[in-house]
Parts: structure tokens; C-alpha cells; sequence
């Protein structure tokens, strides 16, 4: 802690890269989001945040709420602020124990530029709007529109610079997500006049530095060109927002991506947008921006996590996931395996509320149109396991910093390995996976090495044995088996399972659960 004038001033959030593992501070300790991300307009209205969103996050043990501010409301007249609406929101989260990561929905959200204020749509020869190939009009701000960006920038700044005053010192906002799942739908590029002047010139210093190129966007990305193109130009925009408001406030600041998907043309996913493909050209492109998130909709997780964590290049930092019940056990992966720093399933508000329509704001025709998979939307009773899993985890948050990047923790997911044999310092250990009931979360988990000999295994469905490293003649045995739980860092056991229970390995059922082992070694 820094001292001020015998004032204690709490440090900044910041992320840092120490001895190759990535940390978020918050008030100067590493912190990991056990969060969720609440629905598009529930963060408009005051009243209905305390009616129908509050009540239902009580149960679910999050330590992080992520919710939009929009520019619409901010600035609904030009140059005039507003900012009544988002000082109650904080307010609120104070009062409820939880801290704050913002999306700032100003040019774009999905593509789409539905949250800039009325004054910008309406003003569309100055805020012009990306084309389709025939010249057809989207309802996207092109992002070669400098006017727009300046607007978005300055609204921006004035955001952070209200932030820092009413929030400087607490820090109940840690992070702002610029935007949200920016690209363009439907093309894969803007094809705009101004547009196809811009792409038909030679590629930018950016590329030029990324992939020590100079040619045109399409000899040197041949099909890909357009994506390329629209990727450093949302990029560039981004950097000019995002460093107006850094300049104001510097909160940690990071971009989503709407992940690629079948089939696979730029365009059917917003094309531009920051999936892994194009994060270097990216990185070149918008310094000030600090970590890329995917939001993980798709099937394969275990596959995006090692995507979105290659080279060891960008933390890993969920702001949406799947609102199925995988969910539960993913948690446990992303953070043993991969260090995560959030994890947050869309739509929380509805994981603990009595059943109503689950899908609430998600635009269904949209995802028909795009052949996406509906089960990534429908909870399905995932609301209970979830919370057991972030008690679970949140309770024993002290030994998963303590062991982030000591090569130490691991995890294993079903969905990926199908079970798997891990190698720990002293021992291998081999997982299964139990078959779970329909309705049951998938299995998987994470493994902490105390020491040597002393282990923490967490998550769902799933038995372990313990087995000498290969080649080595001596038996193992286990000294003690306890289940129990943790309070506060503090294991507390119950039951000890030196019997029956352990005859055929050691195991945990259906519902979040952890297991503290002891293992020998005799010959
Ligand atoms: C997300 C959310 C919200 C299986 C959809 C996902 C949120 C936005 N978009 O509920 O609208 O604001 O960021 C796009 C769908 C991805 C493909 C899913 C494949």
C-alpha cells in the first residue's frame, strides 16, 4: 500500500505478468472473478436490478458481477452526461458484497451498433455505416468512421473520469471491457467506398510489424484479406477509445470475442473481432488493451482455453460462458489447468430465480439464422451446482493463488480427455470419469500438490488412483482419505475414508465436493 500524506491509498487493479504466470490485483492481492454476467438491458433500470437480479446472485457465492453501462444512457444528448443510473449500480454492488467488471456498450455490441445514443444513428452521414458487398446498408458504424470513434472516445473518457471520482478510492469497478464481441455480421468486410479505397492501399505499420509484410491485404492474406482488414481497423478504433479512457482512469481493459464457428466464414461470426486467428495483428495494433476474452459458447472449452492461453501470451478470462450445466465443472478446469482469472456464465440473474423463459434477451432468430446449438442458452438446473462449485472454490481461493503458476495444480475435464493418467512430482495419478446421469454435471476437476505427498483433488464425478511414477519399483499407499470442505482457507474434515469407501480408488460424486489424501511410499 502506498502512503499518501499518512492517507492510505489502496493500489489500482492491475494485471501482471510475474515469473510467467499472469495475476490480477485488486486493493494490491491477486484476485481470481467467480462471476457471471447479467443480461443486456438489466443494468438500465435501478429497480429492477434490486427486484429481479440482486435476490437471485445472493445464493450463488460470486465475487464478481459483470454488467453493461451504456452510452445511449450516458450521453442522450450531445456533450450532456448522465450518470445518475451507474452510481446507483455501484452503490448497489457495494451493498451486496461484490465487485464490478464493466461492459462499456458504446460503437458496437455483437457487431451491431444498437447502443450508440439516438443523436449518432440518427446523424448517418457523419456516423456512416458499414456496406455489404452489393452495396446493401448494415446497422454496424463503420470503423473507418474517424467521427464515430472520436465521439465513442470522448464519451468514453468522460465515463472514466466520472468513474475515477466516484469509485477511485474503492474500486468496486476492477475491469472495463471496451465494447462488446465487436466485428461485422454478415460480410467480411465493409465494403463501403471509403472502405474499398482504404483496403486496396498498402497494409499499415501494424501488419507491416505483426508479420513483416507491406503488400496490399490481399496478396498478403489471399481469402483471409477482409478479415485481416476489418480486424486491424476495429483494433485501431479500440486503441483510441480504450487509451481515452486510460488517460482518464487506467483500469485494466480488455476486448471479447464471439468465437469462430461453422461455418467458418468471416462474417457468419463478426468478422474483425479478436479471436485467435488475427490477436497478434490485434496486439500490434491496440497496446493499451490487456487481455483478449473469449466468450465460450462452444462445445469444445477445453480446446478455446489452450487457443486463447498459446505461448503463454494472454491470460486466460472467461467474461461468458455456457449457461448448461457443463458449466460447474468447467470452472474447476479453466482454473487448474489454466490459471484463469474469471469465469462467468451469461445471464446470472436467471441460475437461482424460479423458472421463467431462460432465454431473456438472447435474440433467438439470430442464432437459428446462424445454425447455432441452443443448448449453450438453456440452464437445465444448473443454477445449484454452480453455486456449489464457486463455494467450493471461492473458499479455498488463499491455495489456488498459492499454487497459480508452480506447475502444481492441474485439471481434467471429461468432455476432453475422456480420463487421463496426470504425472505429479512423486506419483502419476490416473482419473476416471464416472458416467453421469442426464441432468448431472459432466465430470472434472482440478489437482493441488500440497507437497510431495499431500494432495487436494475438487470437482464432480470423478475417482482417482494413485499410482508409483513409471518404472518405479515401490508400492504406494494412501496414510488417510478425508472428505470435507473448506472454510476460509482452512480445511475441515469430516469423515475419513480409510475403508470401503476407498477400496477401488478414491472418488467424488455428482455434486462439487473436495478430498484431502495423504500417500506413502514402502517396499
Ligand atoms: C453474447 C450473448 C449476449 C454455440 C448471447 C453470443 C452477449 C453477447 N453473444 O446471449 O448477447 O451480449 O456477448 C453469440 C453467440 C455465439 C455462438 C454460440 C455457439
Amino acid at each position: 500500500m502506498n502512503r499518501i500524506g499518512g492517507y492510505r491509498m489502496k493500489q489500482l487493479p492491475q494485471l501482471k505478468k510475474e515469473n510467467g504466470v499472469f495475476n490480477l490485483y485488486v486493493d494490491g492481492k491477486p484476485f481470481v472473478a467467480l462471476g457471471g454476467e447479467i443480461h443486456n438491458s438489466s443494468s438500465s433500470n435501478l429497480a429492477y436490478m434490486k427486484e429481479k437480479v440482486w435476490p437471485y446472485l445472493k445464493g450463488l457465492h460470486l465475487n464478481t458481477v459483470i454488467l453493461p453501462v451504456y452510452w445511449e444512457l450516458i450521453e442522450p444528448v450531445r456533450g450532456e452526461f448522465d450518470f445518475e443510473l451507474m452510481d446507483g449500480i455501484i452503490e448497489q454492488a457495494r451493498e451486496h458484497n461484490v465487485r464490478l467488471v464493466v461492459l462499456w456498450f458504446g460503437l458496437w455490441k455483437n457487431g451491431r451498433s444498437t447502443y450508440a445514443p439516438g443523436w449518432v444513428k440518427k446523424d448517418y452521414r457523419t456516423f456512416f455505416r458499414a456496406r455489404y458487398q452489393n452495396n446493401g446498408i448494415s446497422d454496424t458504424i463503420s470503423p473507418l468512421c474517424e467521427a464515430a470513434v472520436q465521439a465513442d472516445a470522448s464519451a468514453f473518457k468522460e465515463w472514466m473520469n466520472h468513474l475515477k471520482k466516484v469509485d477511485g478510492d474503492t474500486h468496486t469497478v476492477i475491469m472495463v471491457q471496451v465494447e462488446n464481441e465487436i466485428g461485422f455480421l454478415g460480410s467480411d468486410r465493409d465494403y463501403s467506398d471509403f472502405a474499398n479505397a482504404t483496403f486496396a492501399a498498402a497494409v499499415p505499420p501494424e501488419a507491416e510489424a505483426a508479420y513483416g509484410i507491406s503488400e496490399t491485404w490481399t496478396k498478403s492474406f489471399g481469402e483471409d484479406a477482409g478479415e485481416y482488414f476489418m480486424a486491424y481497423h476495429y483494433a485501431k478504433a479500440i486503441e483510441r477509445i480504450a487509451s481515452a479512457g486510460t488517460e482518464a482512469y487506467p483500469l485494466p481493459m480488455f476486448v471479447n470475442a464471439w468465437l469462430e464457428q461453422f461455418p467458418w466464414r468471416a462474417g457468419t461470426y463478426p468478422s474483425g473481432g479478436p479471436i485467435a486467428k488475427v490477436m497478434k495483428l490485434w496486439k500490434a495494433t491496440a497496446p493499451t488493451i490487456c487481455l483478449y476474452a473469449p466468450d465460450i459458447y462452444l462445445p469444445n472449452f477445453a480446446e478455446v482455453c489452450a487457443e486463447y492461453t498459446a505461448g503463454n501470451d494472454n491470460p486466460l478470462f472467461i467474461p461468458e460462458a455456457r449457461r448448461d450445466i457443463v458449466s460447474a465443472t468447467n470452472v474447476f478446469y479453466a482454473i487448474g489447468k489454466f490459471d484463469a482469472l474469471c469465469f462467468a456464465p451469461f445471464g446470472i440473474e436467471d441460475f437461482l430465480s424460479p423458472p421463467q423463459d431462460d432465454g431473456g434477451g438472447i435474440d433467438f432468430g439470430l442464432m437459428m439464422a446462424l445454425n447455432i446449438d441452443m443448448s449453450a442458452f438453456q440452464l437445465n438446473g444448473t443454477g445449484p451446482y454452480l453455486a456449489r462449485s464457486y463455494e467450493l472454490l471461492g473458499n479455498m481461493m488463499g491455495i489456488i493463488h498459492k499454487h497459480r503458476g508452480t506447475g502444481k495444480m492441474t485439471g481434467f475435464l471429461q468432455n476432453h480427455d475422456n480420463g487421463c493418467l496426470l504425472s505429479l512430482t512423486e506419483y502419476d495419478l490416473k482419473l476416471s470419469y464416472k458416467r453421469q446421469q442426464e441432468g448431472k454435471p459432466i465430470a472434472g476437476g482440478l489437482v493441488i500438490e500440497l507437497s510431495d505427498n499431500e494432495f487436494i483433488l475438487a470437482g464432480i464425478g470423478f475417482s482417482a488412483e494413485f499410482l508409483p511414477k513409471r518404472g518405479e519399483s515401490a508400492a504406494v499407499g494412501y496414510i488417510r482419505i478425508e472428505e470435507g470442505k473448506f472454510v476460509d482457507n482452512e480445511w475441515i474434515r469430516s469423515r475419513v475414508l480409510n475403508g470401503d469407501e476407498a477400496a477401488y480408488g478414491v472418488g467424488v460424486g455428482s455434486h462439487p465436493a473436495a478430498l484431502r489424501i495423504e500417500m506413502y511410499k514402502f517396499e
